[in-house]
C-alpha cells in the first residue's frame, strides 16, 4: 500500500509549483523563468490533468475488476463550459494551487479566465448532460458519457447595430489540455451501400456492404467526482478518414481528388447544429447521429465482450440512456450488431434491447419531435431501415392484438409515418424499445401523458415516469459563487452540503438572523459589483449597485417570452416618462439584463434581440430616466458568462407560457444563489413552489389548463389598454425600425397571440410591482433570498441521478485506493 501511495503526485504547494514549472518548460517549451498568463494557464491545466489521470486510471482499473453494471449516457450535446476551476475544486486542491501560483506571481482567478468554454451543445438539454456527468462521478456510479467532439461548438454571437451575427467557434485553436486523444482507440463506421444475404452453416444472414467508411477516434474527457477518487470518462468521437475509405477512387488515377474527398470524412464531426427547435431532415445531421451512436455501441459491446463470453448477462451489465431521441439509432445499431454480427436469434436480441434502453424526452410539443425521412435513411443506412421496418411490423402486429383494428390509432403509433414524406418517428421508436420513458419534471410528464404520447401512455402506463431535472451545486455555487459558498459552510458549520445538498435546509432557521442577513447582503453586493464591472467593460454602461438587477438569460424563443419582458420594460419607461418629477423618487431603480442566442434561422427570435437593443438605445440615453432604468444585453451568453451573471442577480425571470417549458434548469441555478424568481407556473417551477412556498417568489400568469381556453377566447385589447399601448409604441416606430418590427408585433395581435402575452400582461406587471415593493424592504428580500437557497436542495442533479440510478438498476462502485 505504501508503494502505491508513493506513486501519487504530491499536492503540497511546492510540488505543485514544480509541476507547473516543469510543464512550462517541457510541455509548453517555454522558459520557466518567463511565461505569460496563457502559458501559465496551460501549464497549470496540464498539471491538474496529470492528477486527474491518476485517479481516472485507478477508477477504470477498479471498475474493470469489479465489473459492475454500467450506465452509458448517450447525448449529442454536452455544454461543459470551463474545466479548470471545477476540476481543482472536485480534486480538493484549489487552495493549494492558489498558493502555489501566488508564490509564482500569478493569481488563480486570472488564469482561470484564460480558458475558453467547451460549448458542444445548444441549451438546457446540453447543460443538463454536463451537470449529470458531475453527479454521476460524485456519487461513484460506474458511468460513461458518449458524444461528439465537434470542431466548431455553438456559434459565437456578435451584436452589430443591435442585430445578431453568428461567428464560428473554433474552440480547439489553442489546443485543449482537458482531453486525451486516444489515437489507437478507433472504430470503423460505415455508410451507404447495400445489404446482401450470406449463408453461413446453413443459416442466412444479412450482410451490409458499405459504400463509405469513416474512422471514429476517441477523445476522453475526465470527469472528477467531488469527495471521491472516482473519475469517469466522457468519451467524444471525432471523425477521421479511414484507410479503407473509397479505395476505388485511388485506382482511377485521380489521386488529388481522391485525397480531397477522403478528407471530407472529417466534416461529420465538424459542426454542432445550432437549432434547438426544428428538425430539418439533413443528411449531415443523420450522419452525425449514426457516427457517434455506432462508435459508442461498438465500444460498449467491445468492453462487455472483454469480460463475458456470451450475451446472456448483457442486460445485467449494461444500461443505455437516450438523451432525447437524437441517439435513438443506438437501438437499431445494437439490434444490427447482435443479429448480423454476433448472430443472435432475432427474438433473443430483441429481448436484450428491451431491457437495456431508457429514454428521456426534453420537449413538450409534437413539432419538436424528430422525424427521419425514410428515403434519406434507406440510402445512408440501408440495413438499419430494414431493421426498423421489422421492429415496427412486430410492434404493430402486437398492437393490433391489444387494441384491435383502430386504424387511426395504429397509424398514430406506428414508428413509420406515412404521408407526403414517409418518415421514421424517432420518439415512437424510442418509446417502443425502451423500458422507461422519462419526462424532466412532474408537470412535463402530465403533459406528455395527455398530449404527445397519450396513445403510448394508455398502452404502457408503467413505462412513463418523471425525473425532475437538477443542476450541480459544485459548479453553480462552489465554483461560481465562492464567497456564498464559504458563507453557507460557516453558518451550517460544515462543507458537507457540497455532497449532500439537502443540508442547505439548515439555513432556514437563520433566515431572519440579522448577522446572517448582513453577511448575505455583503456577499450579494460583491457579486453585483463583479457583474457591474463586467457590464461596464463590455458596454461602457455604468450601472448603479443600488438598483435591482433583473435578469433573463436563456435561449431566445417565442415561448420563453423575452418579448413580454421587453414590453414590460416599455411600460415601465412609459410610466416614468408620464410621472411627475417628484414622484420619480419612488421608483425602484432597475438594471434589466438579458442574454441569449437565437437559432440562426429563427427570424422572430432575431427580431426580439434587435427590439431589445432599439429600446435600450432610447431608454439608456433618456436623461429623464437616468439610473431608474437601464437595459443591458449580455452578448454571447454561455456557461462561463452564466457563472458570472447568476450570482449577481437579484431577480430572475422564467416566464414561459404555461405548458411550454419541459422543465427549465436556469431557475434552479438562480435559486441556489439566492436570487428571487419571477415566474409562471410552468415546468419545474411548479415543484420549486412546493419547496420554497408561493410567498417567497413572484408568480403570475395563466396555468396550463387555462391556456387552451384563453387561446380560444383571445384578449380584448380594449380591456387590456396597457398592452395595446406598448405594442402600439413599437408598431408606430417609437423605437425606430418600424417596418422591421411589424411582423414581430403581428405575433401578439388579438387572435394571433399564441403565447398569450396579451392575457398575461396584467399579471406580469403586478408581479413586477410586487417585486419592486419587496425590494424596498431589504430585510424581507434578504429573508426570501436565504429561503430560496435553503429550499434549492431538491434541484440538485445529485437527486436527479439518484432517481435515474433506480431506473437504470446501477449501484455505486467507489474506488478505494
Ligand atoms: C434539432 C432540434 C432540437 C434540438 C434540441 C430539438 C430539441 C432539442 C432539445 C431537446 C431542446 C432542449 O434543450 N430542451 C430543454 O431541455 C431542458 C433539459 O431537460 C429543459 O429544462 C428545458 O425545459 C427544455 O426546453
Amino acid at each position: 500500500m505504501f508503494a502505491l501511495m508513493d506513486r501519487f503526485l504530491k499536492n503540497d504547494p511546492i510540488s505543485l509549483q514544480n509541476d507547473i514549472l516543469d510543464h512550462v518548460e517541457y510541455t509548453m517549451a517555454r522558459s520557466r523563468f518567463s511565461f505569460d498568463d496563457f502559458e501559465a494557464y496551460q501549464a497549470l491545466s496540464h498539471s491538474v490533468r496529470d492528477r486527474l489521470i491518476e485517479r481516472w486510471h485507478d477508477t477504470q482499473i477498479y471498475f474493470k475488476r469489479k465489473d459492475p453494471k454500467r450506465i452509458y449516457f448517450l447525448s449529442l450535446e454536452f455544454l461543459m463550459g470551463r474545466s479548470l476551476s471545477n476540476s481543482v475544486i472536485n480534486l480538493g486542491i484549489r487552495d493549494q494551487y492558489a498558493e502555489a501560483l501566488s508564490q509564482l506571481g500569478f493569481e488563480f482567478e486570472v488564469l482561470a479566465e484564460q480558458e475558453g468554454d467547451a460549448a458542444l451543445g445548444n441549451g438546457g438539454l446540453a447543460r443538463l448532460s454536463a451537470c449529470q456527468m458531475d453527479s454521476l462521478a460524485t456519487l461513484d456510479y460506474p458511468a460513461w458519457g458518449y458524444g461528439l467532439r465537434y470542431q466548431y461548438g455553438l456559434f459565437r454571437q456578435v451584436i452589430m447595430d443591435g442585430f445578431q451575427h453568428e461567428q464560428p467557434d473554433y474552440w480547439l485553436n489553442f489546443g485543449n489540455p482537458w482531453e486525451i486523444e486516444r489515437i489507437h482507440l478507433t472504430y470503423p463506421v460505415k455508410f451507404y451501400g447495400s445489404v446482401e444475404d450470406e449463408t453461413l452453416n446453413g443459416e442466412i444472414y444479412k450482410v451490409w456492404i458499405p459504400g463509405e467508411m469513416v474512422e471514429a477516434v476517441a477523445y476522453d474527457n475526465l470527469i472528477p467526482g467531488y469527495g471521491t477518487r472516482n473519475t469517469i470518462t466522457l468519451r467524444l468521437w471525432a471523425a477521421k478518414p479511414s484507410d479503407q475509405y473509397d479505395m476505388e477512387s485511388y485506382n482511377t488515377g485521380d489521386y488529388i481528388n481522391a485525397v480531397v474527398s477522403r478528407q471530407k470524412a472529417e466534416s461529420i464531426s465538424s459542426v454542432l447544429y445550432p437549432d434547438d427547435r426544428s428538425y430539418q431532415g439533413k443528411e449531415l445531421r443523420l450522419k452525425q447521429q449514426y457516427f457517434f451512436v455506432s462508435a459508442s455501441v461498438q465500444d460498449i459491446i467491445r468492453r462487455f465482450k472483454d469480460a463475458h463470453s456470451n450475451f446472456d448477462e448483457f442486460p445485467e451489465k449494461v444500461a443505455l440512456q437516450l438523451n432525447d431521441t437524437h441517439p435513438s439509432l443506438a437501438i437499431v445499431e445494437v439490434m444490427r450488431i447482435l443479429v448480423d454480427e454476433e448472430h443472435l436469434d432475432w427474438n433473443k436480441a430483441w429481448h436484450i434491447v428491451c431491457q437495456i434502453f431508457s429514454f428521456t424526452t426534453h420537449t413538450v410539443i409534437a413539432e419538436g419531435l424528430e422525424k427521419i425521412p425514410v428515403d434519406l435513411l434507406g440510402s445512408l443506412l440501408p440495413r438499419h431501415l430494414q431493421i426498423m421496418y421489422e421492429i415496427n411490423f412486430n410492434f404493430v402486429e402486437e398492437l393490433k392484438k391489444k387494441i384491435g383494428l383502430d386504424y387511426n390509432r395504429l397509424s398514430r403509433m406506428s414508428i413509420v409515418e406515412e404521408g407526403a414524406v414517409k418518415s421514421i418517428r424517432s420518439a415512437n421508436l424510442s418509446i417502443v424499445c425502451s423500458h422507461t420513458v422519462n419526462g424532466v419534471s412532474r408537470a412535463h410528464l402530465e403533459l406528455i401523458k395527455a398530449n404527445v404520447f397519450k396513445d403510448f401512455y394508455e398502452l404502457w402506463p408503467q413505462k412513463f415516469q418523471y425525473k425532475t431535472n437538477g443542476v450541480t451545486q459544485r459548479r453553480w455555487i462552489v465554483v461560481s459563487n465562492p464567497s456564498l459558498s464559504s458563507l453557507i459552510s460557516k453558518w451550517l458549520g460544515t462543507e458537507a452540503w457540497v455532497r449532500d445538498v439537502e443540508l442547505l435546509t439548515g439555513l432556514r432557521e437563520y433566515a431572519a438572523n440579522p448577522d446572517l442577513q448582513l453577511e448575505w447582503k455583503m456577499v450579494r453586493k460583491v457579486n453585483k459589483m463583479r457583474l457591474a464591472e463586467y457590464i461596464e467593460a463590455m458596454s461602457g454602461l455604468k450601472v448603479s449597485l443600488d438598483a435591482m438587477f433583473d435578469v433573463q438569460i436563456k435561449r431566445i424563443h417565442e415561448y420563453k417570452r423575452q418579448l413580454l419582458n421587453i414590453l414590460g420594460i416599455i411600460h415601465r419607461y412609459d410610466c416614468i416618462k408620464n410621472m411627475e418629477k417628484s414622484d420619480r423618487r419612488k421608483v425602484v431603480p432597475r438594471v434589466c439584463i438579458i442574454g441569449g442566442k437565437a437559432a440562426p434561422g429563427y427570424e422572430i427570435a432575431k427580431k426580439i434581440i434587435k427590439l431589445w437593443h432599439a429600446v435600450a438605445e432610447k431608454i439608456n440615453n433618456d436623461s429623464d430616466v437616468g439610473d431608474l432604468l437601464k437595459l443591458v444585453f449580455i452578448p454571447d451568453y454561455n456557461v462561463s458568462v452564466a457563472e458570472l451573471v447568476i450570482p449577481g442577480a437579484d431577480l430572475s425571470q422564467h416566464i414561459s407560457t404555461a405548458g411550454n417549458e419541459a422543465s427549465g434548469t436556469g431557475s434552479m441555478k438562480f435559486l441556489m444563489n439566492g436570487c428571487l424568481l419571477l415566474a409562471t407556473e410552468d415546468g419545474s417551477t411548479v415543484e420549486i413552489i412546493e419547496e420554497i412556498g408561493v410567498d417567497n417568489m413572484f408568480l403570475f400568469g395563466a396555468r396550463v389548463h387555462d391556456v387552451p381556453v384563453l387561446r380560444e377566447k383571445g384578449v380584448d385589447l380594449k380591456v387590456n389598454l396597457q398592452f395595446a399601448r406598448v405594442v402600439r409604441m413599437v408598431r408606430d416606430g417609437y423605437f425606430g425600425f418600424k417596418d422591421y418590427f411589424k411582423s414581430l408585433c403581428d405575433t401578439v395581435e388579438v387572435g394571433k397571440d399564441f403565447y398569450l402575452l396579451g392575457s398575461d400582461f396584467g399579471g406580469y406587471l403586478e408581479a413586477q410591482a410586487a417585486a419592486d415593493k419587496t425590494f424596498v424592504d431589504q430585510e424581507k428580500w434578504t429573508r426570501m433570498s436565504i429561503l430560496s437557497t435553503a429550499g434549492s436542495g431538491r434541484f440538485s442533479s445529485d437527486r436527479t441521478i439518484e432517481d435515474y440510478a433506480k431506473t437504470w438498476g446501477i449501484e455505486p462502485c467507489r474506488c478505494p485506493f
